[in-house]
């Protein structure tokens, strides 16, 4: 069990969630100084910078964007003397990819991996009344110990520099919300729940973790407020009649209020937004309340223009009104957990997700993206003496997810990787621990999967058995036989599938990923690689593979928009297979894309 609740942060009755966002003190460690130096106390220098964002693209010198190592932040706070008295804690959205949390020069806590929330709990230290200094040294190197994998290299001027096994850019820092919480001592720590639904009525398992002493109580209203129910002690079962279910593109929330009490005394008190809805896999289906559904969407990436993958706000809304604009109901998370915030934003607006750990590069490549496409990075990465010390981030990391965000209605699935080595033959086991880990994790016990590569094919796969359902990163008409070689990329294609289809694997498929660079000023007829043309041409093709084989149960296009990665041959100042640009401009495809997705029923091929 995890050592702190990870409730996103609210205010209630009884519970304080301040926002210490804004411009804090910056310094990067060139020498590596810093420990010996005592920036823990203090950071040298005036420097300041936006929290939360990526640090690197606010600045013009190439040095600091491509800085690697100890980067250090520090703010100063009062913690009002009116949460003396209470449990109070640093919680912090993420900080990528480690941390060390000090508060008035003493550490109060320390987090490995980028992209999950960590408390430090401060209640002892924090001076109450007075302004207490906060200093976070956070250290964004790579390595094959932690998710996501890559290598970290010492240049010959001593510079260090990142080599990612994935195809996104480093980006690092602060890149999510930090809070201060004062939480009562005796409170609510997490929220398990289970739905079974029928028309007529819902059956809510829930079961209530809580620290200290006090008595639970429950109170559901809808969304007019209205208590539709209620429940007392901390583990029960809850039935609502006639249930507004949540539902693709309607997502209905009741509010869930938990309370914590001591006679007639309120001693805490935490309100979840909840949707009614039960996911289920049934043979080739995937079911909501029910119902089949049929993917639609996306792979995504937190990442926009100078605060890289820094949580927006303004970018998130823009994102989910091009969703709804062009019909699709659903993305994954690739390649990693997003900020709280878009979950609850998808909760709302009824948009499904595959949520995915932070598990990208298991595949030692300079550039994953590529060399996988082609077997060149195979090298049994699965074998490596580091792997124990991988599975144990791994699974931290998938806890900490599963924790987070199993309450929201919106996840239907979880994404254990992304493009592993999945051909090696020691990576069964490890890929075992972490399907049965997630499915003790989960009350819901949502179906899991993981996004394969090209070689992870019927015959070399040794872990796609354990899907629940198939996930395939397919780039024909791409990275394979791409251009005037299109056709036959189509037949290599539906050569494949036939082969998938022979398996009878009674499971449903979705592709995770499939699309084309595409570089938007490039206009050419007849088409050419890397035209607006050729994009829309390549999706026509692949459209036509997964309209003719039952069993494809979903499409979510790589990639939503353009993205960062890091420099190369291969890449035009980053990827260009959005359907949006970097800025959220439709490219040519968008119409292509609206134009289907708002024609395919929700059930299609039922
Ligand atoms: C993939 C990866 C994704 C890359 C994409 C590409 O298979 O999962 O991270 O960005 O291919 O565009 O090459």
């Amino acid at each position: 069990m995890l050592e702190h609740s990870l409730l996103y942060p609210l205010n209630t009755e009884t519970r304080t969630a301040l926002k210490l966002d804004g411009m804090w003190r910056f310094a990067l460690d060139w020498n590596s100084e810093g420990d010996e130096k005592g920036w823990k106390d203090h950071i040298p220098g005036r420097d300041t910078i936006p929290v939360p964002a990526s640090f690197q693209d606010f600045y013009t010198d190439k040095r600091i964007r491509e800085f690697t190592g100890d980067m250090w932040y520090e703010t100063d706070i009062v913690v009002p003397s009116f949460f003396k008295g209470s449990s109070v804690f640093l919680r912090f959205g993420a900080a990528t990819h480690r941390a060390v949390v000090y508060i008035n020069g003493e550490e109060v806590t320390r987090h490995e991996g980028g992209f999950l929330p960590f408390l430090a709990d401060i209640t002892e230290k924090a001076r109450y009344g007075e302004t207490n200094r906060i200093v976070v040294k956070i250290n964004n190197e790579l390595n094959e110990t932690n998710i996501p994998c890559g290598l970290t290299i010492t240049l010959s001027d001593g510079r260090k520099m990142v080599k990612p096994y994935f195809d996104f850019y480093n980006y690092s820092g602060l890149q999510r919300s930090v809070y201060l919480l004062a939480l009562p001592h005796d409170s609510i720590e997490d929220i398990d729940l289970s739905y079974s639904v029928s028309e007529k009525e819902a059956a809510i398992t829930y079961s209530v973790r809580t620290r200290g002493s006090g008595v639970v109580a429950l109170s559901l209203s809808d969304e007019s407020g209205r208590e539709v129910a209620s429940a007392d002690g901390s583990e029960g079962v809850i039935h609502v009649k006639n249930p507004h279910l949540w539902q693709v593109g309607n997502g209905y929330l009741y509010t869930l209020k938990a309370m914590l009490r001591s006679g007639s005394e309120l001693l805490d008190a935490y309100e979840l937004p909840i949707g009614i809805r039960e996911v289920r896999i049934d043979g080739e289906n995937i079911l909501l309340n029910g119902s089949p559904v049929y993917l639609k969407g996306f792979g995504k990436h937190e990442d926009s223009d100078i605060v890289g993958r820094g949580f927006n706000i303004g970018v998130m809304k823009r994102d989910f009104e091009l969703m709804k604009w062009i019909g699709a109901n659903s993305f994954r998370t690739s390649h990693y957990p997003y900020d709280e915030e878009i979950y609850r934003m998808a909760d709302r607006e009824g948009v499904l997700i595959i949520d995915e750990v932070p598990a990208v590069g298991l595949f030692e490549s300079l550039a994953n993206f590529f060399d996988a496409g082609t077997g060149k990075g195979a090298k049994s990465f699965f074998s490596k003496p580091t792997i124990p010390q991988l599975l144990e981030a791994h699974m931290r990391a998938l806890e900490e997810m599963i924790v987070r965000d199993k309450n929201h209605p919106s996840v239907i699935a979880w994404s254990l990787l992304n493009e592993p080595e999945s051909t090696d033959p020691n990576s069964y086991p490890y890929f075992k621990a972490l399907f049965d880990k997630a499915l003790e994790l989960d009350v819901q016990k949502r179906p899991r999967t993981f996004a394969m590569e090209v070689n992870s094919s019927p015959t070399k796969c040794k872990c796609f058995q354990l899907c629940d359902f198939i996930a395939l990163n397919r780039y024909y008409g791409w990275y394979i036989l791409g251009g005037n070689e299109i056709d036959e990329a189509q037949k290599r294609f539906r050569a494949e599938m036939d082969e998938w289809e022979a398996l009878h694997l009674n499971k449903p498929f979705i592709f995770s990923e499939y699309g084309a660079d595409t570089v938007p000023s490039e206009h050419k007829l007849p088409s050419v690689m890397w035209s607006q043309e050729y994009q829309v041409e390549v999706l026509e093709m692949l459209h036509s593979v997964f309209d003719s084989y039952s069993f494809v149960k979903g499409e979510q296009v790589w990639a939503f928009a353009d993205f960062q990665t890091t420099e190369g041959l291969m890449r035009v100042n980053g990827n260009k297979k959005g359907i949006f640009t970097r800025q959220r401009q439709p490219k040519d495809a968008a119409f292509l894309l609206r134009k289907r997705w708002l024609s395919l029923p929700v059930d299609y091929k039922s």
